[in-house]
């Protein structure tokens, strides 16, 4: 198992994801975390029908399963929740919080799980073991407190938790009278709920696995499969082996992405067999997919144009006749043979039928500028007029995308852009097409559908009035950064947390930690200690829950969990292991209770009920959304799920124009238009490694990188490190340069030559979100634009202090 190390080792990785690697990591962390058997065994049930679904990302559960639908980063996950390794009252006894402030995140997560709930002592800087229903009742008498403005406490949810006790919390904030519901949603996939609605009126991606098994071409963008999702290497596998053709898009030849050994099936690792998946990888720059994608439709419309100019019909499903010129298409139909076929480059019929906004479009796509698309996007009008021709020759395209879109400034005219793409030939609402958001958290979909939101117009407000009887809140509440705003002007006095490490996901670190430590109130609902614990506010407590690998005994039996994929179904989920400790209590529970001690009496609201039967919060959910949960309780252990209906799949657009929209968008670079160029600014992405999940990391060791014993590195590109005057690993320091009175650095990182796009560079999340500004966020999700901070690097002092490692 791989520490954090003085010696740390950077050496270029060259096998291919999955493969031997992965099981013998896999391996590993079953062993270092105790529970080899146990693990064993429950991991044939995991993503199963009847079995429990994955606490890592949220990839879809096939019907027909694999023998093992697990991953490496799955059985990570796994063996770290069920861990044998305890954070019981003795390990409080033996360490102050100043104390565990200097800890790492490895080490604090990796100590162990909690195993009673715990109050802040400020006599002994200590947490120490309080009663369940001592801990409820100061709770609710401290949120009673606050509740004449029920605005100042934030109810956080961190997007594992599931379906049940998503709707029960998002029904206490409301009762307790406000929307400040922000979720870890709002950190990630925000732009996505933002673009797609306005783009094609549904809030999730349309692909389904079906539409795996018949895409012609699959587009790539932003997403690292081999690590944070990997099995949806499976369906990509399986998709290239048929014949269809995978593009990528990303600053990054991320491996997941270039090859890959399914490590389950003995013959491939036998026979040393390995899929390539992507047949190219651009290197956008990072922020420029929106130039690289308004140069495909430039070269679309231009082939487009030139076939309707000639006054042909042109059949685009015959490649043949695709011929290769040089102008601003970069391919042209051979006119005589081309009149046999009746479609054009682009599907008039579908874009006349389905669709707004294509005129204004196609005029922003003829007058963009192939210079300014190529200095943005750091691609060639070659390649790009490449993937316009691949594009052009597809009948069924998908589009792919994860946070190197959505975490931008414009990372929702990221979206909306690959959007128009697709739109551009019917590729949305066809078998083998559509768009595929892929989510991160195991529920941070199914949090949203479940009305955990800020935005008072996406939850049933009516009905939960209708069937609750109480007046709920009609304002906004806040965001993940407007929560944090709030925090540091003190508006907001107390934050309940669902999971999560808030501080240690969000911008601005030491400004947000600031205004942590002013909190009136700080309450964890987790599983594991993290930094968002160890800083806390005047009165913290610590409620440990139940994982969902574990069984859930309520008074009438073992209780079962549902949540919604990626892929837009709705599963069950059944723990298999004992929990941790006698203790601990599920989260409806907790969440229960907190509610039963903060609210006044409401017996339209059965908590107890709700506790004592899960079925019963299902049945509620199905009433208030009727026809997105319709026989929820039956359906959803069986294989593949309850399907959620979504209108795009049927190409009815329930937009306000009531068709699917192309939106031109208003910036060519995604980052922020006024850094790009600036002498000496480089553009920073955060990166997960492959071995973490999000701020819980699990070890130093990022196998497809090349990366062991640190985290404390920066990934540069060779004419970078040389124009600096600075050479492999050397330290240097970032610092951002967004002036807003504020000055962020992050110092000592260790310089590893990487093939990134010159101007680009990459380090590791959450180390060095002390550089993201909270005001460097997209303009109209305020999802934070990790994936673009202008930095300038210079050389260091000294190499960086160990805790920030
Ligand atoms: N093992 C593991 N699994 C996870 C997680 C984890 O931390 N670890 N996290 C979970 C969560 S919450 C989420 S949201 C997902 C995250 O999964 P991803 O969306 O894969 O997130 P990141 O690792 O942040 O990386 C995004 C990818 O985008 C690329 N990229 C960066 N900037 C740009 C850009 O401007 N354009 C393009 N085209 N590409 C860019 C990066 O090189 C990287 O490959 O995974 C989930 N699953
Ligand atoms: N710089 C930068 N920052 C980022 C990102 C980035 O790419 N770059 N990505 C952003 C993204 S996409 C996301 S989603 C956020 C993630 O932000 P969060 O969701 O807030 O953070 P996590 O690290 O996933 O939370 C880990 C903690 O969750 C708790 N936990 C684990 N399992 C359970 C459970 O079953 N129940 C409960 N109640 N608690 C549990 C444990 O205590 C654990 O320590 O970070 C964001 N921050
Ligand atoms: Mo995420």
């Amino acid at each position: 198992m791989t520490k954090a190390s003085d010696t740390p080792r950077i050496k270029p990785y060259d096998g291919p994801s999955g493969g031997y690697g992965s099981v013998k990591s896999v391996a590993e962390i079953l062993t270092r975390e105790g529970v080899l058997l146990e693990g064993g065994e429950a991991l044939l049930h995991q993503n199963k029908p009847g079995g429990y679904m994955c606490v890592s990302c949220a990839w879809a559960k096939p019907a027909k399963p694999h023998p093992l639908e697990i991953c490496e980063n799955g059985v990570k996950a796994t063996a770290w929740e069920i861990t044998g390794k305890k954070v019981d009252p003795e390990f409080f006894q033996a360490h102050t919080l100043t104390e565990l402030e200097d800890w790492l995140d490895y080490r604090l997560e990796e100590a162990g799980r909690l195993t009673q709930p715990m109050r802040w002592n400020p006599q002994t800087d200590k947490y120490e073991p309080v009663a369940w229903e001592a801990a409820f009742e100061e709770i609710g008498r401290e949120l009673k407190a606050l509740s004449a403005d029920p605005d100042q406490v934030v109810f956080y949810a961190s997007g594992r938790a599931s379906l049940e006790t998503s709707y029960m919390y998002q029904l206490l904030a409301r009762a307790y009278g406000t929307n400040n519901l922000p979720d870890s949603s709002n950190m990630c996939h925000e732009s996505t709920s933002v673009a797609l609605p306005q783009s094609i009126g549904v809030s999730v991606g349309t692909v389904t696995l079906q539409d795996f098994e018949q895409a012609d071409l699959i587009l790539y963008v932003g997403h690292n499969p081999g690590t944070s999702s990997p099995r949806i290497l499976h369906q990509l596998q399986e998709a290239v082996k048929r014949g269809a053709t995978v593009i990528g898009f990303n600053p990054l030849r991320e491996r997941g992405l270039e090859r890959f050994k399914n490590p389950q099936s003995p013959r491939e690792m036998v026979v040393q067999q390995e899929t390539q998946i992507a047949s190219a990888i651009h290197q956008v720059r990072n922020g420029g997919d929106i130039a690289a994608l308004t140069g495909i439709c430039k070269a679309l419309i231009a082939a487009d144009d030139e076939a309707i100019a000639r006054g042909e019909a042109h059949g685009t499903d015959r490649p043949d006749l695709l011929a290769k010129t040089e102008n601003d298409a970069g391919f042209s139909m051979e006119a005589a043979a081309a009149s046999a076929a009746n479609r054009r480059v682009l599907d008039h019929d579908f874009i006349a039928e389905h669709t707004a906004g294509f005129v204004e479009f196609a005029e922003y796509c003829r007058r963009a500028d192939w210079g300014e698309i190529e200095q943005v996007s750091g691609l060639t009008r070659a390649a790009l007029q490449e993937v316009a021709h691949r594009y052009a020759t597809a009948d069924r395209v998908m589009a792919i995308y994860g946070m190197g879109l959505t975490q931008h400034v414009a990372g929702v005219e990221n979206v909306q852009m690959l959007v128009n793409l697709l739109l551009l030939r019917g590729n949305i609402g066809k078998a083998g097409a559509g768009i595929c958001a892929v989510r991160g958290h195991s529920n941070v979909q199914g949090q949203r559908t479940v009305g955990i939101t800020e935005k008072p117009e996406l939850a049933p407000l009516d009905q939960l009035k209708a069937m609750y009887g109480f007046e709920p809140p009609r304002h906004e509440g806040v965001t993940t950064v407007t929560a944090c705003e709030k925090m540091i002007s003190g508006e907001v006095k107390a934050f309940v947390a669902l999971g999560g490490n808030f501080v240690r996901a969000a911008p601005d670190l030491p400004r947000v930690e600031a205004a942590w430590r002013r909190l009136r109130l700080s309450v964890a609902i987790a599983t594991k200690l993290n930094r968002s614990h160890v800083v806390h506010g005047e009165v913290a407590y610590l409620l440990p829950c139940l994982g969902r690998i574990e069984i859930d005994e309520q008074a009438t039996g073992p209780q079962i969990v549902s949540m919604e994929s990626s892929l837009a179904h709705f599963h069950g989920s059944v723990g298999r292991v004992r929990p941790a400790s006698p203790h601990l209590r599920s989260e409806p529970a907790i969440v229960a209770a907190i509610a039963k001690a903060a609210l006044p009496p409401n017996p339209l609201i059965p908590w107890d009920a709700w506790v004592a039967d899960y079925s019963r919060v299902r049945t509620a959910i199905e009433e208030t959304w009727p026809a997105t949960f319709k026989g929820l309780n039956e359906k959803m252990m069986q294989p593949g799920g309850l399907t959620r209906p979504l209108a795009a799949r049927e190409r009815k657009w329930n937009t306000r124009s009531g068709k699917a929209n192309f939106i031109t968008p208003t910036q060519m670079f995604a980052g922020r238009p006024e850094s790009l160029g600036e002498a000496g600014v480089l553009q920073l992405l955060t990166l997960r490694s492959n071995d973490q999940f999000n701020t819980t990391v699990y070890g130093y060791h990022d196998r497809f990188r090349g990366v062991k014993g640190t985290r404390l590195v920066v990934f540069m590109n060779a004419a970078d490190i040389a124009d600096l005057g600075l050479a492999a690993d050397m330290f240097v320091d970032l610092e951002t340069v967004i002036e807003d009175g504020v000055s962020r650095t992050v110092q000592g990182l260790r310089i590893v030559p990487y093939d990134i796009p010159k101007g680009c560079i990459g380090a590791y999340y959450p180390e060095t979100n002390p550089l993201v500004p909270l005001g460097h966020h997209d303009k109209q999700a305020h999802t934070p634009a990790y994936k673009a901070v202008p930095v300038r690097v210079t050389r260091a002092e000294r190499q960086s202090p160990a805790r920030a490692g």
